[in-house]
């Protein structure tokens, strides 16, 4: 897949960021967060729940949760994606997770990369992780990165491949070999290839770099998210988090989001729709 990377740093106007899009055919690479393209705070994020932006005094992160309990937080971005069967994407965050509930059996819940049909939603915490538990997101993907063993999890640190909201069933799941919710900063990648249906999700411990986790997985999202005969729907991209019983502080510190048709993506995002239409072209 093709990506701008001097869109990520920030470096050009926003009218020579348009027209480099404008001319791009494949896909464009935007930047949440630290040294980044869209801030925290940007109205193009929905943030529910317990989310906000948060400024610790080494830059402004987005806090999905505070370190206390009973908390579900998600942030969604606005623009919509419509996920066809031969559809990619890639994208990659930051996080960190810290001051967690003592004893080590008070800390939770983790943090998880959704998939929705709604930028507004919202799921339970605790376990839910704020994609599933008492209000589960239907339809929904969600890639957990799990920091607290429930009765369902097989342990205290790992990442699962979730549908529907649904926090007990993990289609598969890779033990993580430290704590998640250790201080450091971890980074996750996931990228699914529609045309094989593949799901390929990478996590590193960026403190520690010889600490990783992985997995893959086929799995048809477009199919999930109901994409059928009569066409498919708009799906929207967020993070979430949650607190049960223990709690932590869930910081994503950036978020890296490449998707195709740029045209259509960030011209929106910039207000510039009708000038994006102009030009716009397809895959
Ligand atoms: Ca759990
Ligand atoms: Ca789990």
């Amino acid at each position: 897949m093709n990506v701008l990377p001097s869109i990520k740093h920030g470096l050009l106007s926003t009218t020579a960021m348009v027209m480099a899009l404008i001319t791009s055919p494949a896909s464009a690479t935007l930047l949440f967060g630290q040294g980044g393209d869209i801030a925290w705070t940007s109205p193009v994020l929905e943030l529910n729940g317990s989310a906000h932006a948060y400024n610790p005094g080494s830059g402004t992160v987005l806090r999905l949760t505070d370190n206390v309990g009973g908390l579900a937080g998600t942030a969604f971005f606005e623009n919509p994606y419509v996920i066809g069967h031969n559809s990619d994407f890639t994208t990659s965050f930051t996080f960190q997770i810290t001051s967690p509930g003592n004893p080590l059996t008070n800390r939770s819940d983790g943090v998880a990369f959704v998939i929705a049909t709604d930028p507004a939603s919202l799921g339970g915490g605790g376990g839910g992780m704020g994609y599933g538990g008492v209000d589960p997101l239907i339809p929904s993907l969600a890639i957990e990165f799990d920091t607290h063993r429930n009765g369902f999890d097989v342990s205290d640190s790992h990442i699962g491949v979730m549908t529907n909201g649904n926090e007990t069933i993990h289609l598969t799941q890779s033990n993580v070999p430290s704590a998640m919710d250790n201080g450091d900063i971890w980074k996750a990648t996931i990228s699914y290839f529609g045309q094989g249906d593949l799901l390929v999700v990478s996590l590193e411990d960026l403190n520690n770099p010889g600490m990783t986790a992985s997995l893959s997985y086929t799995i048809d999202i477009a199919g999930l998210m109901g994409c059928g005969p009569a066409g498919c729907v708009n799906s929207y991209f967020g993070l979430s988090a949650g607190t049960g019983g223990g709690y932590a502080n869930h910081d994503i510190l950036t978020w890296s989001l490449a998707v195709p048709e740029p045209g259509s993506l960030l011209l929106s995002t910039l207000g510039l729709g009708a000038l994006g239409g102009m030009t716009r072209r397809r895959r």
